[in-house]
């Protein structure tokens, strides 16, 4: 059902239906461990380039949503120092010689309270704005993300973020299974790998939007309301 008080934002595969007092921005993991120099992700080989391109259409975004005065949610990926919430399987899986936990240029990789894990400076939170600490993929496992979802009476998120087919998908999938509409605007997500970046947006709105609308920032934030 489209209620009447939404603003139509042309998105694929057909328009999406805005509730901005009910739509929430979250951004998923724009951390130092992934985006720069020396962080997590180049420690493994990455080029960090490939998620740097998201970070201007992000601040700008973030910028136009505060300024009209919607809900702001930030996420970042990491562990307890003692490593108590991270399984054996992620810790062993997949990584190069260091892996979370060992000591970096930037700290301690992915462990709260490092440099590494902190939000770019870029898109640092203000006072007064959600962060949901993560140990998985998706934002909503093992955090309190849906009872701040349900206490704000948000039923819509525009997800932004990286990495674009491992934690913008898994949240998306997971807000998905627990009924929430979301938008994703393609420049504001990215991947070390441009080619599951492209395919991971394809993936949202095949069948219908399987899992939900892909815009990008300009026709977004053309329908942010203007604060009275
Ligand atoms: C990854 C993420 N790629 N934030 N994390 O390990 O997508």
């Amino acid at each position: 059902m489209i209620e009447k008080s939404s603003i139509k934002i042309e998105a694929e595969p057909y328009p999406f239906a805005f509730l901005p007092g009910q739509c929430a921005l979250l951004i998923l993991d724009m951390q130092r461990d992934f985006l720069e120099p020396g962080g997590f992700g180049e420690m493994l080989g990455n080029d960090v380039s490939q998620l740097r391109k998201a970070i201007e259409p992000n601040r700008q975004l973030l910028a136009a949503w505060r300024e009209a005065g919607l809900t702001v949610l930030h996420a970042r990926e990491g562990h307890r120092p003692d490593l108590s919430d991270l399984p054996a399987a992620k810790r062993n899986r997949g990584w190069g010689k260091t892996s979370i936990g060992d000591t970096g240029p930037m700290g301690r990789i992915l462990i709260r309270g490092q440099k590494g894990h902190d939000i770019i400076p870029e898109l640092a939170p203000l006072p007064g704005e959600a962060i949901i600490d993560k140990p998985g993929k998706g934002a909503f496992h093992a955090t309190d993300l849906l009872s701040i979802l349900r206490n704000l009476d948000i039923k819509q998120m525009v997800i932004t973020g990286v990495t674009t087919e491992v934690c913008v998908h898994t949240t998306l999938r997971e807000a998905n299974d627990r009924g929430y509409d979301c938008l994703i605007p393609s420049d504001c997500v990215a991947s070390y790998f441009p080619q599951f970046h492209e395919v991971a947006l394809k993936m949202v709105t095949a069948q219908g939007g399987i899992f939900g609308w892909v815009t990008d920032s300009a026709r977004l934030k053309a329908a942010l309301p203007k604060k009275a």
